[in-house]
Formats: C-alpha cells, sequence, structure tokens
C-alpha cells in the first residue's frame, strides 16, 4: 500500500494519473498546505522539503517501506515498480521521456508558478509589477509554444503516452491560471482533450475544506502560510 500525502494541486495529480494508470493501490493522506502541514516533523520525516506530493510506499525495495518526494523521482520509482510502464522500452525514446520529464520538472512547473505568483498573489511592488509579470509571461509562452512545437507531428510527447505527459498535463490543464490561452497552441490543445479523457486524470483529490459550506479560496492566513510572508495581507 502506498500513502499518497495529498492536496488538490498539479504536482499531486501527477502522481495519482501514474498510480491510476499502473493500478497500484494507495490511499490518501490529507496534507493541507494553507494550514501548514508541510511543515510538521511527521511530513518533514517524508519530505524534508515541505512540499507535497509525497508517497510512502510501505512494500518498497526489499518490502522495507520508502518515503520519496519530488514528483518526477516518485514518478520514476512507480514506474520501476511497476517494471518500466509509462515508459518506452527502446533506450532512445525512453531517454527522450526523460528529457521531457526534466523539462517539466525544472521549466514548465516552476516557470508556471512564478507567472501565476505575479500575477494572481504578489502583493504590488508598483513598477516592479510589470517586469516580473512580463519575464515570467514572455518566458511561459516560450515554453508553451516549445510544447506545441513538439506536439505538432505526435499525438504524445515521446509517440506513446508516458510519464512525460503524465508531468506536463495538470500542469496544462491550469494554463488559464497563468496566463497562457491554450487555444492559440492547437497542438497542445488536442493532446491536452487527448489526455483529460482518460479515467485516470479524471478521478478527484478529495478535499476536505470543500466539505465545509465557510471555506472558500485562500484566506490571509492561509495565503501567509503557505508564501512564508504576511505580503498577502495586503491584497486581501
Ligand atoms: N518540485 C516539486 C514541487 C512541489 C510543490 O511545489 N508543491 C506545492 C503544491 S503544487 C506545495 O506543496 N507547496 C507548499 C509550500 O510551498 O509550502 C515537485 O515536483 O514535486
Amino acid at each position: 500500500m502506498i500513502d499518497l500525502y495529498s492536496f488538490p494541486s498539479p504536482n499531486v495529480r501527477k502522481i495519482v494519473i501514474a498510480l491510476e494508470e499502473l493500478g497500484l493501490a494507495y490511499r490518501w493522506v490529507w496534507t493541507d498546505i494553507g494550514a501548514g502541514d508541510q511543515f510538521s516533523d511527521a511530513f518533514r520525516a517524508v519530505n524534508p522539503n515541505s512540499k507535497v506530493p509525497a508517497i510512502v510506499d510501505h512494500d518498497g525495495p526489499g518490502g522495507r517501506p520508502i518515503a520519496l518526494f519530488e514528483s518526477a523521482a516518485i514518478l520514476l520509482y512507480l514506474s520501476e515498480k511497476a517494471g518500466g510502464a509509462l515508459l518506452p522500452t527502446d533506450p532512445a525514446r525512453r531517454w527522450d521521456a526523460m528529457c521531457w520529464l526534466a523539462w517539466q520538472v525544472a521549466n514548465h512547473g516552476p516557470m508556471a508558478g512564478q507567472a501565476v505568483h505575479f500575477l494572481r498573489y504578489a502583493p504590488s511592488q508598483g513598477v516592479h509589477d510589470e517586469y516580473a509579470q512580463d519575464r515570467y509571461g514572455r518566458e511561459i509562452e516560450r515554453l508553451y509554444a516549445m510544447l506545441d512545437e513538439r506536439l505538432a507531428d505526435r499525438e504524445y510527447l515521446v509517440d506513446e503516452f508516458s510519464l512525460a505527459d503524465i508531468a506536463c498535463f495538470p500542469w496544462v490543464r491550469l494554463a488559464d491560471g497563468h496566463g497562457v490561452d491554450v487555444s492559440v497552441h492547437p497542438h497542445v490543445a488536442a493532446w491536452s482533450a487527448r489526455i483529460a479523457a482518460r479515467p485516470s486524470a479524471r478521478v478527484r483529490i478529495p478535499d476536505p475544506r470543500k466539505e465545509d459550506p465557510t471555506v472558500s479560496g485562500w484566506s490571509a492566513e492561509q495565503f501567509a502560510t503557505l508564501f512564508r510572508s504576511d505580503a498577502g495581507k495586503a491584497t486581501r
């Protein structure tokens, strides 16, 4: 059994899709990153970097429990556990998939994160607003143009559905939030619709906060916890 430390977020969704595709048994461990659960000693024993996703596989190598963090490492672990599934068997194509997986976690995810931060969350810094929005906006557009070019003549990033697609898809679904209009990247839009049709992509990540009708969006306290700053209070 695998414990998945979860919160409704694109990086967690990658792991959910992989677990579902591979048919591996898992259970949710709700980790409220708005309430600061990621900074608890118990959580930091699993992920010293205080972020979701993280997993504990109670049946890890040698039958012993293993804790893993960082979405790319978790995806590769799950693939290996399932005998190399979700990666091409051909070595050249497998390495191609690795490149796109690394591209997502080192470029697409972080740049999208910065773009949404400066578009939606950062308190106004006057003249500097435009600078940050321009910098991250341009970089994220460049990355989507690159993705679109890659998908122009193939159904999936390395022809067959792989970890590379799983890593990119949940972020592409949030493109609006980081200021990207996916309709101007038609190959990305078609690829995204293809993946969205898979049952694994439709699984709902449980969110106990949604059962509380008084909770909607981020409160100033949750915002301050998440960004470890009081700055957000100025915007609310
Ligand atoms: N590079 C990490 C990024 C993980 C990440 O940024 N997780 C966010 C949610 S999507 C988080 O836990 N944020 C809480 C925080 O920064 O305190 C990965 O790919 O797993």
